[in-house]
């Protein structure tokens, strides 16, 4: 039976009361209609619990008023975009243009987005990197970009620790026909699922506490779609909340596209699961894969995955549950949102949920890759779009990442506190690349190829200049010339969630060697024939694991010119250093930069 797909999704507005309407370009896509889709983003300074929630939590229904954000019902300061969280959705179709006018209304801060999930091809100067694609944005900034690259996306600040405290929201890229089509019913603008890590207080002051003094930075607790409830409240002795929770809706006897993505800020992969439900993954970051069915997939900050659930129990509400790992089980952050099934009461699930790390189940994108039977791996997916990769490449590239106890001057004084010289609550460890802190250039090299970059360092080159005992601190490029092949080995000591701007990389080879693996380790063991590539349909991603003692190998040709930032997505990590850029080509292959474009840099004259 030909289901009528999409009108079913489009027709009917359900689950929680979005923020004010539908934008007109969230419609069900149709090949030739292409709009400009045009959206105001006002980064507001905000508190939980204001004024516009009323008598909320008392009184509930006033919790559900617009620009009242409740989260898990813990009083902070936050930012936020039109006063939403997470910020507006912005749902298109494919080749749509999409024009977002920032203005930053913040008393005494910058900010940028990066879209997250968009190549920027031809449109690099949009790509939302401060002093590397564009200045930070101190008034307004009209960013003007196709929806070339179809999927689930997402939008994030890329200024400083403000993703953390809410700079975040959906960004979907819906086409006429898709691949995969035949495979559900339902892709309703509703089944978005934003997961978020969230502390109890704003991310800067955690941020210098963490860096500072002795604060461990992790989270306190998970939010779907903004919204959850403070599990631990009661036993660690705070105020309990009865917040709403999340509700998707969904209509029996239907298969229903999920889109899931994670916000995560801090180290907080997640694993999500939904009772008595399978879940097919169609897609991962915006991708098509072959379909593989699983009962559960983890996920990391940056990546996207699409599934497909069938609602195919009885009609009643069940628990999404999203559990929280390595450093997020420290505190035991978990969270839950309700799948209801139309017919069903207005109720929570009876069922009791605890807080459980190791989901039992197949698992999509285990953070522990093994060749073990219940465990489907990056590499193990097939990219539904065929493909060859050739035997070698033009350029290969070692890239460490790992935490670090050397001196770093942010956080150490060799004279007076060194890192040996304090106890170990005190001592933090360095998120570098190659042993390398990553500096930005003081000016947007991208858009200002003229002004020096004072700390340029290149792969492969003498970086002493740039140390100061054991620690070094530059603006590391990795170059190479538009349209090569490119071979990446990345390599990790701890968990890091590593993205690229600007491309889609396969995923060839992951794997787990030992802890205190080294680059050496890895050269050893590829030379002694120990990892075998997948050249044959790897699957394409834009964040990857690279798992802990082990490595991740991805391959793509350098064909997009620019200044691309690759970094962790861990918000800390990148903020501390562990990025560098990849330079692809000349100013000659980059079109001209847009005419009254922002500029920036140190005014230092001559005394
Ligand atoms: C840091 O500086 C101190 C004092 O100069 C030195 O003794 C120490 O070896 C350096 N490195 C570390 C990791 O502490
Ligand atoms: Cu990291």
């Amino acid at each position: 039976m030909q289901l009528p797909r999409l009108l079913l999704a489009f027709g009917v507005v359900v689950g929680a009361a979005a923020a004010g309407e539908r934008h007109e370009c969230e419609r069900q896509c149709v090949a030739g209609d292409t709009r400009t889709c045009k959206y105001e983003f006002n980064i507001i300074e905000y508190h939980t619990l204001s004024r516009a929630c009323y008598d909320c939590p008392n009184t509930l229904s006033d919790c559900a008023r617009e620009e009242c954000i409740v989260a898990d019902g813990a009083s902070r300061p936050l930012l936020t975009v039109n006063r939403q969280l997470p910020g507006p959705a912005i749902q298109v179709c494919e080749g749509d243009r999409v024009v977002v006018d920032v203005h930053n209304t913040q008393f005494s801060d910058t900010d940028t987005i990066h879209w997250h999930g968009q190549h920027m091809r031809d449109y690099q100067y949009y790509d939302g990197v401060p002093f590397v694609t564009q200045c930070p944005i101190m008034g307004s900034f009209r960013y003007d970009f196709p929806a070339a690259t179809p999927g689930t996306h997402w939008w994030h600040s890329h200024a400083g620790v403000h993703r953390g405290d809410g700079l975040f929201g959906a960004l979907v890229v819906r086409q006429a026909e898709d691949s995969l089509h035949g495979a559900y019913e339902v892709d309703s603008p509703d089944h978005v699922l934003m997961l978020h890590d969230w502390i109890h207080g704003s991310t800067n002051d955690e941020f210098l506490g963490f860096q500072h003094s002795k604060s461990m930075g992790v989270a306190n607790t998970i939010l779907l779609n903004g919204k959850g409830r403070d599990l631990h409240a009661e036993s660690e002795g705070r105020e309990v909340v009865n917040t709403a929770l999340e509700v998707l809706q969904v209509t029996p006897g239907l298969r229903h596209r999920l889109r899931i993505v994670s916000a995560s800020s801090y180290i907080c992969p997640m694993a999500v699961s939904v009772d008595n439900h399978k879940l097919t993954v169609i897609a991962v970051d915006g991708a098509d894969v072959v379909p593989r069915t699983v009962d559960v997939l983890e996920i990391i900050s940056g990546e996207r995955v699409d599934v497909v659930l069938e609602a195919n129990q009885p009609v009643g509400n069940y628990w999404i549950q999203v559990h929280g790992l390595v450093e997020c089980s420290t505190k035991e952050c978990m969270q839950v949102a309700v799948l209801r099934y139309e017919g069903a009461p207005d109720t929570e699930p009876t069922e009791q949920v605890e807080y459980n790390p190791n989901p039992s189940g197949t698992i999509l994108n285990p953070l522990f890759p093994t060749p073990v039977e219940n465990a489907v791996d990056i590499v193990d997916l097939d990219a539904l779009t065929p493909s060859v990769l050739p035997e070698e490449v033009d350029k290969q590239f070692h890239l460490m990442f790992s935490m670090n106890g050397v001196n770093n001057s942010f956080f150490f004084n060799q004279e007076l506190y060194p890192f040996n010289g304090v106890s170990p609550e005190w001592q933090r460890n360095s998120p570098q690349v190659n042993d390398l802190t990553f500096a930005f250039p003081q000016a947007p090299p991208l858009s200002q190829p003229n002004v020096n970059i004072p700390k340029l360092c290149l792969y492969g080159q003498d970086v002493s200049p740039f140390c100061e005992g054991d620690f070094c601190q530059c603006t590391y490029v990795v170059e190479v010339a538009l349209g090569d092949t490119v071979e990446m080995v990345l390599v990790s000591q701890g968990y890091h969630p590593f993205h690229l701007h600007g491309y889609y990389f396969h995923v060839v080879a992951m794997g787990v060697i030992g802890p205190g693996t080294t680059v050496q380790d890895v050269m050893d063991l590829d030379a002694a024939g120990g990892i075998t590539r997948k050249l044959q349909d790897a699957p394409l991603k834009d964040t990857v694991l690279v798992p802990n003692g082990g490595y991740t190998i991805i391959r793509f040709t350098a064909d997009n010119p620019g200044w691309w930032i690759m970094h962790c997505h861990f918000m800390y990590h990148s903020e501390m250093g562990m990025a560098a850029l990849f330079h692809v080509g000349t100013e000659e292959d980059l079109p001209p930069v847009p005419q009254g474009f922002p500029s920036c840099g140190p005014f230092m004259p001559e005394i």
